[in-house]
């Protein structure tokens, strides 16, 4: 780094550090790539709009096998190996679930041996920083680049010309497309290393430049050098900040100019990639798979017909078919507001070729099923539904869980399943172990190995090598002490990053996710209100000590949870100060959750809170996460709950909860909330304590909308599903209060998490959907 050791800060040791981890992985990745290359192999490109890999030195370092010795010759230096890695900015490229299962598929494919390419942008600004004031999330850009990105290497000279506007002419040559403007996508590569270091993929994500003629150098020289600059500053905004929010219409051409940015620049890569060395583009799919992450990438279908139709001079009936070979498309929500739809006339001012080759695809379904197509309808009111687009231009469909993919093939696009029954398949999510155990719980890790030996890193089936032990007194003391140990580190990162206290001893009660009304924080403080009333009611009584965790970001533009979390924190100033009930009641919300508080906060917690409206979570993976490090999940019959209680067995998981067809069934009731709020003593105290201003007595009626909305709408059925949580919250203290019963489900849990690897996901993608062999 050009610095004397004496003198180098932590920033030099950690850019020399990513420098040299990074070097480490080269040969291996050159290889990977190499033979990739030479041998002809079938490769996966994994196209999302966002990645959340976390931070990248520790996990590179454990996948490389180096940590252990990384971190010996960091101690004979005189410096500690934990500080300079804490020193690393977290890349928040993604919103949620969805960047951070893209995250662990990268990693997964990699220790498989899965030749793959991940392809995503590269914002500038990443997901928004959380900040509170007076409880109020405040949102402020999130700089991550400013120490650099000294494990990536860019490289300018791969580049893409991706073409915008304009417009098509049809004449005898064929079409036309004359594009009002072209920007250039530069690549910028970081490696993903599989366990063992055997094999590296890469991560791929492009920056937006204005092609070198976008300065107007007319105006600049009259003096309108703002002007001047206007076509090159949007080029730049394309790449400059993740698109934050799912409820608004703002930014909807910025969006589609991103997506379009990201999937033509990759096809453009993937093409190039294959015709180094194929010529005849027929074989394509022998070569490449493709997999759009959600509909944000499914301008793919479309963008490589174009490319093979209009530069290749491919037959529009061919391109089509290779493009359904070549594609998979994988859905994560049912909400009607997340499923993507452009209107047309947008479409047509950015895309008009993209337009013009969708309702080609459109009139060719009904071509080739007639009648029994006459539901389907790829545009539609004069939108163009993403959904419909992106599994017409697949050959497999999948959902992330057994009960999401039923409700995808059943509620979502029935019509497309009779057409074509098959395509759609299910694949439960998974979760990387190395990240989510060795990485982020070294303690419980440890114990796992010497317990069975090491190779569950890579098997995790094996941790059901672990359950005679969950009879042994002495194991389930050693691992009651790995969930100490944790609770400990975290109790001193809280003290250190927010001057949080954390009480120890107490039942660790948590729930991190995106805050969204269907996921229902709201449940969740509520109770907590009633248990301190309860508590105030009956001081005396032998309450089981609990710490309720928050942590999780509002879209900024989602007023009805930036209200829950002012709730949560107004709660939390009330009851937090209140000396009757500190010792046994606590709220904590840490500001800005990321994947790196995710690994400080799960492998400490006890409960997991998985508490959605039955029917709406697609999956979670947070679930998944928190039962492999131990703790046990209160939880609805949702999304991949189903499958973890199944594993873990119901007498070691806290259900509760309408299922996903009585939610439809209440929902027709009506005044169900009135109903089920007027049934419930507690509730109610709850309810009229918040409304006559008990946490906000500077503005009583701050929640008065909030207050009406649950007696008068409830759509996400938080009153009728308040009380059978009460009880199943009871049930959690009287476990808790047997340490070894609670500690022998624990336990359970993690032995029984084997198939919610991501491996197994993987695996199963490789086989159903991409046909893909390991290369090793
Ligand atoms: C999540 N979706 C699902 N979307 O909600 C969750 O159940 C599932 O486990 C996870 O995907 C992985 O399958 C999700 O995270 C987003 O973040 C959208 C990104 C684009 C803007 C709108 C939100």
């Amino acid at each position: 780094m050009g610095v004397e050791p004496s003198r180098a800060q932590l920033l030099d040791w950690r850019l020399a550090l990513a420098h040299t981890l990074r070097e480490q992985a080269t040969d291996s990745w050159l290889d990977s790539a190499r033979r990739t290359r030479e041998d002809g192999l079938k490769s996966v490109n994994y196209l999302s709009m966002e990645f959340l890999p976390g931070r990248l030195l520790e996990d590179a370092a454990i996948n490389l096998r180096l940590r252990d010795s990384v971190s010996a010759s960091f101690d004979d230096l005189g410096v500690n190996f934990a500080d300079v890695v804490a020193g690393e900015p977290d890349p928040a490229l993604g919103n949620g679930g969805l960047g951070r299962l893209a995250a662990c598929y990268l990693e997964s494919m990699a220790t498989l041996a899965c030749p793959a390419h991940g392809y995503g942008l590269r914002y500038e600004r990443g997901l928004f920083r959380q900040h509170f004031e007076d409880g109020r999330q405040v949102e402020r850009p999130d700089e991550w680049l400013t120490s650099g990105d000294p494990f990536s290497l860019s490289r300018p000279a791969t580049a893409y010309a991706v073409p915008f506007g304009g417009e098509v002419s049809d004449d005898d040559g064929g079409t036309a497309w004359r594009p009002e403007t072209r920007l250039v996508a530069a690549a910028h590569d970081t490696p993903v290393i599989g366990y063992g270091g055997g094999w590296v993929n890469t991560l791929r994500l492009w920056s937006a430049l204005p092609a070198a003629d976008l300065l107007d150098l007319d105006r600049f020289s009259a003096g309108d050098f703002f002007g001047a600059a206007e076509t090159e500053t949007w080029a730049r905004t394309l790449s400059r900040v993740l698109y934050p929010t799912d409820t608004t219409d703002l930014g909807r051409r910025l969006r589609l100019s991103q997506e379009h940015f990201l999937t033509s620049a990759s096809v453009q890569d993937v093409l190039h990639r294959f015709l180094e060395t194929q010529q005849d583009l027929r074989r394509l799919p022998e070569h490449a798979a493709i997999q759009m992450n959600d509909t944000h990438p499914a301008l793919a279908g479309p963008e490589l017909i174009r490319l093979l139709v209009d530069e290749h001079g491919v037959g529009f009936d061919t391109a089509a078919d290779l493009a359904v070979q070549v594609l998979g498309y994988t859905n994560h929500t049912l909400l009607p507001e997340a499923l993507e739809m452009w209107p047309v006339d947008l479409m047509r001012h950015l895309l008009p070729r993209h337009l013009q080759i969708i309702e080609r695809l459109d009139q060719r379904v009904h071509a080739v099923h007639g009648s029994a197509a006459d539901d389907v309808h790829l545009i539609e009111h004069g939108q163009v539904k993403m959904g419909e687009l992106a599994v017409v231009t697949s050959h497999r469909v999948n959902g992330v869980s057994a009960l999401h993919t039923d409700l995808v093939r059943r509620n979502l696009f029935p019509h497309l399943e009779a057409l074509t029954p098959g395509r759609i398949l299910n694949v439960t999510n998974g979760i990387t172990p190395r990240r989510w155990l060795a990485l982020a719980n070294p303690a419980l890790a440890d114990l796992v190995t010497e317990t069975i030996g090491p190779g569950w890193e890579t098997d995790l089936d094996r941790l059901r090598e672990l359950e005679p032990h969950a009879e042994d007194p002495n194991f389930l003391e050693a691992f009651g002490r790995t969930k100490h140990l944790a609770k400990h580190r975290l109790a001193t990162w809280l003290d250190e990053e927010h001057g949080i206290e954390l009480p120890v001893e107490a039942l660790l009660d948590v729930q991190v996710k995106r805050l969204h009304e269907y996921k229902r924080q709201l449940l969740n403080i509520l109770w907590t209100v009633s248990r301190w009333q309860r508590i105030k009611a009956d001081p005396g009584a032998d309450w089981v000590p609990r710490v309720k965790i928050f942590g999780g970001k509002a879209a900024p533009s989602y007023t009805a949870v930036k209200d829950i979390i002012r709730l949560i924190n107004d709660v939390g100033a009330v009851i937090n100060s209140d000396p009757e009930t500190r010792e046994r009641l606590r709220i904590i919300y840490p500001p800005n959750y990321n994947v790196t508080m995710a690994e400080k906060l799960i492998p400490a917690a006890d409960l997991s809170e998985q508490i959605s409206t039955a029917g709406m979570e697609a999956s979670g993976t947070g679930n998944m996460k928190f039962a492999l490090n131990g703790a046990l999940t209160i939880g609805t019959l949702d999304g991949a709950n189903v499958e973890i209680r199944e594993e873990v067995g119901a007498e070691n998981f806290f259900l509760f909860g309408l299922t996903a067809d009585e939610v439809l069934a209440r929902r027709e009731q009506p005044g169900h909330a009135r109903a089920a709020i007027e049934q419930s003593q507690p509730l109610q105290d709850v309810l009229q304590a918040i409304a006559e201003g008990t946490f906000s007595p500077e503005e009583p009626a701050r929640y008065s909308g909030l207050v009406d909305h649950l007696w008068n709408s409830d759509w996400f059925l938080v009153a009728s599903d308040f009380d059978a949580y009460n009880s199943s919250q009871e049930l959690v203290d009287m476990s808790y209060r047997d340490p070894l019963r609670w500690q022998r489900m624990a336990v359970t849990n993690v032995a029984r998490m084997g198939s919610f690897s991501s491996d197994r996901a993987v695996r199963h993608y490789m086989r159903e959907i991409w046909n893909v062999p390991p290369a090793q």
